[in-house]
């Protein structure tokens, strides 16, 4: 083992190649050499640290200063912005070259927002056809409009429409294919990038979730999965077996939406089991389906998770429909 110190070595360190890199982690694997031998350096950024518990004096004052210095920011700079969100990149006081942090504001943030984003302790739910009926369908009906407010900007082009990559404009079989707002999309335009996020938008505002899909979606299902085809191999070079196309239930949003994601984005959360369902298995759902009446979307048990503060969760318990 060389007598050097770790700093000492790492400042001979001679780059050569980047062997791999998780944008999720986010971390690189960086192959180069010291002193001409052959070295790997992996660098991973550290979690903040941030105390969890303020319940008491002294932890939430240890809190706040460490919150202090995280949003502590020498320079930020807007990307875009829809309804209450706001996306931007932002410099901590170390001015660099790349931004430290990708940044989102939700403000004014609703208790819905709140509760989405705070730890919880989650549950397996089952939701049968009786339970969509009775509990989930009212919860999805009792939502503000205002929520997807965001969505119809998109679908009018009020906003973001500069990001946009597809349009149909078709009522029943149109949709839009866009970014998601995940993705910082300054990078859109550089060839080298694979599209790390984008989602296809339905014109239809009558389909919430795949819960409303009927066998008569079929034409806009297999619209949108060739469309997300052509958009990738086009804009990005991928083909379509480096895609995956996914719809989530439940969603966060109650207007439906297809997620398009690279395969390398290997670290999303979003792709968990009983959250993700493949583009694939909905069309051949729907071709299984009776020709007239509800579909096998309709009539199937779906499991997922659900967190105790989510507002599903509590129509669930008002209707005794879990323990
Ligand atoms: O979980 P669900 O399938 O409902 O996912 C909704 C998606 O919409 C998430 O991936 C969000 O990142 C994305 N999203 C949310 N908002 C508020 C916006 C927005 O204003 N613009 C875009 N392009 N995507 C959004």
């Amino acid at each position: 083992m060389s007598e050097l110190s770790t700093a000492a070595l790492l400042e001979q360190f001679a780059f050569e190649r980047v062997l791999s890199s998780s944008t999720s982690t986010p971390s690189v694997y960086l192959l180069g050499t010291i002193s001409g031998q052959k070295a790997i350096v992996h660098v991973l950024k550290i979690n903040f640290d941030i105390p969890e518990q303020v319940d008491d004096g002294e932890a939430r004052e240890k809190a706040r200063t460490a919150v202090k210095e995280v949003v502590a920011f020498s320079k930020v700079v807007p990307i875009e912005d829809n309804d209450i969100y706001r996306w931007a990149q932002a410099w901590w006081p170390a001015d660099r070259s790349s931004p430290d942090v990708k940044l989102t504001l939700i403000y004014p943030a609703t208790d819905v927002h709140i509760r989405k984003y705070e730890t919880q302790k989650r549950v397996m739910v089952e939701e049968t056809p009786e339970v969509y009926a009775s509990v989930v369908r009212p919860y999805i009906e009792s939502m503000p409009a205002s929520r997807i407010q965001w969505v119809y900007n998109i679908l009018n082009h009020e906003k973001e429409a500069d990001r946009i990559l597809y349009e149909d404009p078709h009522p029943e079989t149109g949709f839009l294919i866009l970014p998601d707002l995940k993705w910082d999309r300054k990078t859109i335009s550089t060839l080298d990038l694979s599209p790390q996020y984008l989602s296809a938008i339905v014109f239809d505002k009558s389909i919430r979730s795949l819960r409303d899909l009927e066998k008569r979606h079929l034409p806009l299902l297999l619209n949108i999965k060739n469309s997300s085809e052509d958009v990738v191999k086009r804009n990005f070079g991928l083909e379509p077996n480096q895609v995956r196309l996914f719809v989530h239930y439940q969603p966060s949003y109650y207007h439906f939406h297809v997620h398009i994601v690279a395969l390398e984005n290997e670290g999303y959360v979003g792709l968990s089991v009983g959250k993700a369902h493949l583009l694939t298995d909905l069309i051949s759902l729907l071709s299984l389906s009776d020709d007239s009446g509800p579909s096998l979307l309709q009539e199937m048990t779906f499991a997922y998770t659900l967190g105790q503060e989510d507002g599903l969760f509590r129509a669930y318990k008002e209707a005794k429909a879990i323990a």
